[in-house]
C-alpha cells in the first residue's frame, strides 16, 4: 500500500500519520513522520529505495544484481501454503479453559486437576467443504478445534458442530471429500452438497443418514461461531493416576444459547456479507464481549456401553443427554483476536493424536484413522517436520527430545549429546518416565486381522428417525425445505429417487414432502435396510434448537434504519435499551456520513443502506421521519430491508412514520404482533424484551 493512501480502519489500527501529499510517483518515503524504524532486506540490509527497481538508466532494462527486488519478489512468490483439504476456510482466536473442580477421580489430566486453573487454548472454527475463500454460510458441518496448552503437553481435541459424522470407516473419507467438494471435471459448484456428486455419494452410504439429518438441519448455518455447539463426537477415554477408564464424549455448550439462520437469510449474507462468521468473532472480541462455552463431559462405563442400543465405537451415532447428562465441568472464554492470520490461524496444525495424559483413545475407527491423517497432513502443509516450532503449536511446557534437524529447524539444542541411553554424566539430556510419562491405558485387544464392519454398526435409520421427531414442526419443515432444495439442484433423477427412498426408513411424512417437493411422480419403495429402524426411541428435546432458546438477546444485532430527522428521544431510549440488554445497535443511513436527529444532533451510520442489509441483523428497528420515510419508500434496498426482515420472522419496531415504506415493500398487511410500535421513548424496552425469542416464529406458523 503506498504511504499516502488511507489504511482501514480497525479497532487495533495505528494513529494516521501524515504521510505528505501523493506525488508524480517513485519518490522515496523516508520514515514517514519520523516514527517509523529503517526498512531492511530479510538480511538485515537497510533499503534505500522500496519504490523503483535497479535498472541501466531511467529507460533501460533492469539489472539482475538488484537483490532487494529479487528477495522481494521471491518471498511474495511462495507466500502461500496448500490450503487444508478440508476445512480450508477457518477462523480462529486465543483464550482460556478455567477448570471448576478437581476431576482426579475422573482423569489425571493436569489441566482438571485444579479448581479454578485457566489453561491457555486456541481454538479454530471452519466450514468443511469450502475452499479458503468461500463464504462463511454455506451448509455445511463447522469445525470446532481447540488446542489446549496444558502444562503437560498439547492436547488437540479437534471437533465439530454436529456429534456424528457421514461415515463409519476412515477408509471412506477420501470418497466421500471428493464427492462432498466441486466436481473436478468443472471446478465448481464451490462449498455447497447441491449437486450430483454429493448426493450420490450420500445416497449409496446408508451409514450417512443420520449425519444428513443434522447437515439438512438449522445447525448447518449458524447464527454464529458463538451461538454453536462443538463436539468431539468420538468416545474417548478418561485416565486416572491409578489407571482406572472411564468412557466420555466432549461437549461444548454455548453460554449464550444455540441460534441459526434460515436458509434464505443465508443465502443473502453470502452476498452482503462473506466474511459474516469471522467478523462477528472479532467484532466481539474486540469489543471485549468475549465468547464462552462451557465443557461438558457424558461419562460412561462398559456397563453402559452393554446396554446402550447403538455401539458407543461408532462414529454415526450419538448418546441423547437425556440418557446421559452432561456434566459442566469448566468454561472456554476467547478473548484475544490473532496478531497475525496466516502465523496463527492458517499455520496452526491441529492433530487428534496429541493427547496428554489422563485422555486416551478409544476403538472408534474413524478416530484411528484421523490419528493417522493429520500429522500426515501438516508435513505436506506447512513443509516438514519441524512444525512443532512455530510458536501456535509449541507446547507451552518444556520439550525436551533427542529429536533433531530437518526443515526449518528453530530450536538450537546445545551440548554433544542427540541420543540416549548416553554416559555423559554432566549433561546426560532427558530421560523417559515410567511414573509422569504418558500411559496408554492397557485395554485388551485379541481378535483376527480381517477388513469387516461390525454388527453393531449396522442401524442407519434409527437415530436419523429420532433426531427428526425431536425437532419443532418448524425445524421438520426446515429439513425438508433443505432436502428438497438440495435435491433440487441434482440434475439425475435416480439420485433423487434414491434418497427419498431413505427418507421413508426415517419418517414417512418427511419423505412424502421431499417426493412432493421435487414433484416425484410416483414415490419410490423403501431401500431395503439392514436393521428395521426403531420406532422405541424416545425424542430427545435436547436435540432441538428452538426447544432450548436461550432467555435473553445478549450478544446479539439490532439495525436500526434512520433518516435525517429520527426521533431524538426514540433514537436514545433504544440505545440505551439494546445496550443494557448486552446487545449492539448499528445504525443504518442513507449514506454513510450519518444522519441528524430531530434535536439536530448528528449521528455517524454504521453502513449505508446497501451495504447494511437486515439479513446481517437479528432484529430490525425503521425509524425515519415522515420525510425520510418517503425517500425511503423510493430504495429498493429499503424495501428489501423490510420485507426481508418480515420474511425471515425478525422482530421489527417502528415509527408510525414507517407506513410509507412498509406499503411500498409490501408488507403493511402483514403487520403481526412480531412488528413493535417504537413511537416514543417508553416503547424500547418492550420491543428489546420481545427481540429476547430471537425471531417471531409464529408469523411462520401463520404462513403455513
Ligand atoms: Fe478431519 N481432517 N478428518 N474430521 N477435521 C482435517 O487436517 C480427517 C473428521 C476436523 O481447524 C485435516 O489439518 C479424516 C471428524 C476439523 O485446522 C485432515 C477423517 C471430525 C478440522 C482431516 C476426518 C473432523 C479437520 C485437513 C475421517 C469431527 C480442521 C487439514 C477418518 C470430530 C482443523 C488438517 C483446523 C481437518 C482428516 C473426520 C474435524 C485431512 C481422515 C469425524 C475441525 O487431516
Amino acid at each position: 500500500m503506498a504511504a499516502s493512501q488511507k489504511p482501514t480502519q480497525t479497532a487495533t489500527s495505528p494513529t494516521l500519520i501524515d504521510a505528505g501529499k501523493p506525488g508524480t510517483g517513485g519518490e522515496t518515503h523516508q520514515t514517514a513522520g519520523g516514527k517509523s524504524p529503517p526498512l531492511t532486506t530479510q538480511q538485515g540490509v537497510p533499503v534505500a529505495d522500496d519504490q523503483n527497481t535497479l535498472r541501466a538508466g531511467p529507460r533501460g532494462p533492469a539489472l539482475l544484481e538488484d537483490f532487494h527486488f529479487r528477495e522481494k519478489i521471491f518471498h511474495f512468490d511462495h507466500e502461500r501454503i496448500p490450503e487444508r483439504v478440508v476445512h480450508a476456510r477457518g477462523f480462529g482466536a486465543h483464550g482460556y479453559f478455567e477448570n471448576y473442580k478437581p476431576l482426579a477421580d475422573l482423569t489425571r489430566a493436569d489441566l482438571f486437576q485444579r479448581a479454578g486453573e485457566q489453561t491457555p487454548v486456541f481454538v479454530r472454527f471452519s466450514t468443511v467443504a469450502g475452499n479458503k475463500g468461500s463464504a462463511d454460510l454455506a451448509r455445511d458441518v463447522r469445525g470446532f478445534a481447540t488446542k489446549f496448552y496444558t502444562k503437560e503437553g498439547n492436547w488437540d481435541l479437534v471437533g465439530n458442530n454436529m456429534p456424528v459424522f457421514f461415515i463409519q470407516d476412515p477408509m471412506k473419507f477420501p470418497d466421500m471429500v471428493h464427492a462432498f467438494k466441486d466436481e473436478p471435471d468443472r471446478g465448481f459448484p464451490q462449498a455447497a452438497t447441491a449437486h450430483d456428486n454429493a448426493w450420490d455419494f450420500i445416497s449409496l452410504t446408508p451409514e450417512a443418514m443420520h449425519m444428513v439429518m443434522w447437515v439438512m438441519s438449522d445447525r448447518a448455518i449458524p447464527r454464529a461461531f458463538r451461538f454453536m455447539e462443538g463436539f468431539g463426537v468420538h468416545t474417548f477415554r478418561l485416565v486416572t493416576a491409578q489407571g482406572k477408564s472411564t468412557y466420555v464424549k466432549f461437549h461444548w455448550k454455548p453460554k449464550l444459547g444455540l441460534q441459526s439462520v434460515v436458509w434464505n437469510e443465508a443465502v443473502k449474507i453470502n452476498g452482503a456479507d462473506p466474511d459474516f462468521h469471522r467478523r462477528d468473532l472479532w467484532d466481539a472480541i474486540q469489543t471485549g464481549d468475549f465468547p464462552e462455552w462451557e465443557l461438558g463431559l457424558q461419562l460412561f462405563d462398559d456397563a453402559f456401553a452393554d446396554q446402550f442400543e447403538f455401539d458407543v465405537l461408532d462414529p454415526t451415532k450419538m448418546i441423547p443427554e437425556e440418557q446421559v447428562p452432561v456434566q459442566i465441568v469448566g468454561k472456554l472464554v476467547l478473548n484475544r483476536t490473532v496478531d497475525n492470520f496466516f502465523a496463527e490461524t492458517e499455520q496452526v496444525a491441529f492433530c487428534t493424536q496429541n493427547v496428554v495424559p489422563g485422555v486416551d483413545f478409544t476403538n472408534d475407527p474413524l478416530l484411528q484413522g484421523r490419528n493417522f491423517s493429520y500429522l500426515d497432513t501438516q508435513l505436506k502443509r506447512l513443509g516438514g517436520p519441524n512444525f512443532t516450532h512455530i510458536p501456535i503449536n509449541a507446547p507451552k511446557c518444556p520439550v525436551m527430545n533427542f529429536q533433531q534437524d530437518g526443515h526449518m529447524a528453530v530450536r538450537t539444542p546445545k551440548g554433544r549429546v542427540n541420543y540416549e541411553p548416553n554416559s555423559w554424566a554432566d549433561a546426560p539430556g532427558p530421560r523417559e518416565s515410567p511414573t509422569a510419562g504418558y500411559q496408554t491405558f492397557p485395554e485388551a485387544i485379541n481378535g483376527p486381522k480381517q477388513r469387516v464392519r461390525s454388527e453393531t454398526f449396522a442401524d442407519h435409520y434409527s437415530q436419523a428417525r429420532q433426531f427428526y421427531v425431536s425437532q419443532t414442526a418448524l425445524e421438520q419443515q426446515h429439513i425438508a425445505n433443505a432436502l428438497t432444495f438440495e435435491l433440487s439442484k441434482v440434475q439425475t433423477l435416480a439420485i433423487r429417487v434414491r434418497m427419498v427412498s431413505h427418507l421413508l426408513n426415517i419418517d414417512g411424512e418427511l419423505a412424502d414432502k421431499v417426493a412432493k417437493g421435487l414433484r416425484l411422480k410416483e414415490t419410490p419403495a423403501a431401500i431395503p435396510a439392514a436393521k428395521p429402524t426403531r420406532a422405541d426411541l424416545k425424542p430427545s428435546p435436547k436435540l432441538s434448537i428452538l426447544k432450548n432458546g436461550p432467555p435473553s438477546f445478549k450478544g446479539r444485532k439490532v439495525g436500526a434504519l434512520v433518516t435525517d430527522g429520527v426521533d431524538a428521544g426514540v433514537l436514545a431510549a433504544l440505545v440505551k435499551a439494546v445496550k443494557a440488554e448486552g446487545a449492539v445497535l448499528k445504525l443504518i443511513a442513507p449514506e454513510v456520513g450519518g444522519v441528524k436527529d430531530s434535536a439536530g444532533v448528528w449521528h455517524d451510520a454504521d453502513e449505508k443502506l446497501e451495504g447494511g442489509p437486515s439479513v446481517l441483523f437479528d432484529a430490525v428497528a425503521v425509524l425515519p421521519s415522515k420525510d425520510g420515510a418517503d425517500v425511503l419508500a423510493k430504495l429498493p434496498a429499503a424495501r428489501d430491508f423490510v420485507a426481508d426482515a418480515r420474511a425471515h420472522r425478525k422482530f421489527v419496531g417502528h415509527a408510525a412514520a414507517a407506513t410509507p415504506l412498509f406499503e411500498k415493500a409490501g408488507v403493511a398487511d402483514g403487520i403481526d404482533e412480531g412488528f413493535l410500535p417504537l413511537n416514543k421513548a417508553g416503547d424500547a424496552d418492550a420491543f428489546v424484551a420481545a427481540c429476547r425469542k430471537l425471531r417471531f416464529w409464529d408469523r411462520a406458523a401463520a404462513e403455513r
